[in-house]
């Protein structure tokens, strides 16, 4: 049996590759922090299987501690610090996380491997915010990368780590450079996730209105349960290497405001929605684009959930939590 260290289990996409891993077979163990993180009960009651193992990605003993009790074969670094919003009121535990928890992961992967580095197989969560401030439409690979907040900066240094590794120890070490995804379990904070609930509550007369940042930017968003998969996919290969994940679509916000509200049969969304510079960034990524041509052509990997599709997903799973929050 096959055996993976997750690191960021509590969050959306460490739920997701559990549930992926064990369907395949894995014995699934992962990284949890804190000494009494709200989200452990969420683990252990919803991903039973899961083998929780005490750690924080700052921590390297306590990393190669859960090396040593979980004897992976693959490796996946989903831990982070997420919010690009957040990044900027907390850089430096944003760069000692993101950043250089990454170097962390590597080193003891690297010490824990010994003789043979290519033993445990290593994935590591990079992201579309390092391409930044924009250079070429659509992003690939090759698409130089100008970060435009400190965790995307902090998401830079680990890719070029993850990157140096494999070169320098010949380590099997993959990155992923995904485009946003998303699913019913997004953190509130994301945008998303904070417009399908929100309009659920509107639609139930739980909430009057949402108040937004940016309605310009444009993401390229897809399903975290079809991104997962390609994290995998990256993992089985012979040879370790770096992978855009994406749809290759792009919308902006308000097109999510029409398709989340339209949902719902609500057409004239505006006068629902107020704008606060609270919410406005020091420095915005206008526009993401993915190209995935390397994923669909190596890893036989697609997209298979639409942005409508993705939309009403959100939208439904929260209309049920909000119903049954409210006693309704
Ligand atoms: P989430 O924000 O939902 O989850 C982040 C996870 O990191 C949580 O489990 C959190 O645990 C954990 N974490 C935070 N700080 C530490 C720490 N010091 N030590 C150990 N674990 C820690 O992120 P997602 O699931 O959405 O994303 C997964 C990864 O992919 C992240 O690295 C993210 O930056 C990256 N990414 C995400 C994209 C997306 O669109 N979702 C796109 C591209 C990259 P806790 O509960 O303890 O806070
Ligand atoms: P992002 O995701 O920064 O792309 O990072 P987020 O959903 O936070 O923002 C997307 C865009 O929406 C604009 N926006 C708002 N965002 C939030 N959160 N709240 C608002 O009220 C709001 N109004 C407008 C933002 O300005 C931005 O342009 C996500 C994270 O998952 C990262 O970890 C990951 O690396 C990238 O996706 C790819």
């Amino acid at each position: 049996m096959p055996s993976a260290l997750i690191t960021g289990i509590t969050g959306q996409d460490g739920m997701y590759l559990a549930e992926l891993l064990h369907g395949k077979g894995y014995e699934v163990h992962a990284l949890i922090r804190g000494q009494n993180n709200p989200k452990r009960a969420l683990i252990e009651t919803g991903f039973p299987y899961v083998q929780l193992h005490n750690g924080d990605l700052t921590d390297m003993s306590s990393l190669m501690r859960a090396l040593r009790d979980s004897q992976p074969d693959e490796v996946y670094n989903l831990g982070a610090i997420s919010f690009v919003a957040y990044s900027w009121e907390n850089a430096h535990v944003t760069s000692d996380v993101t950043g250089k928890g990454v170097l962390n992961v590597l080193e003891a992967v690297r010490l824990h491997a010994g003789d043979d580095p290519g033993s445990v197989r290593f994935y590591q969560a990079s992201s579309s915010e390092m391409f930044g401030k924009v250079q070429q439409v659509p992003q690939d690979e090759s698409t130089l990368l100008w970060p435009r907040s400190p965790y995307g900066v902090a998401k830079v240094f680990g890719h070029y780590m993850t990157i140096n590794y494999r070169e320098s120890y010949g380590m099997h070490a993959s990155s992923g450079i995904l485009f946003n995804h998303e699913s019913p379990r997004r953190g509130p904070e994301f945008v998303t996730r904070k417009v399908s609930r929100a309009v659920a509550r509107i639609h139930l007369g739980l909430q009057d209105e949402i108040v937004m940042g940016n309605l310009d930017a444009k993401r390229d968003w897809g399903f975290a349960g079809d991104y997962v998969e390609a994290m995998w996919r990256m993992l089985q290969q012979d040879e370790a290497d770096d992978y855009v994940i994406a749809t290759g679509e792009t919308h902006s916000i308000e097109e999510l405001l029409d398709a989340a509200f339209g949902h719902v049969g609500i057409d004239d969304w505006r006068p629902r929605v107020r704008q606060d510079p609270r919410f406005m960034r020091p420095a915005e990524v206008d526009l993401l684009i993915g190209d995935a041509t390397k994923a669909r052509e190596r890893l036989g990997w697609q997209p298979t959930v639409s942005f409508r599709e993705l939309v009403a997903m959100m939208v439904e799973a929260d209309l049920a939590e909000q119903k049954q929050l409210a006693g309704l």
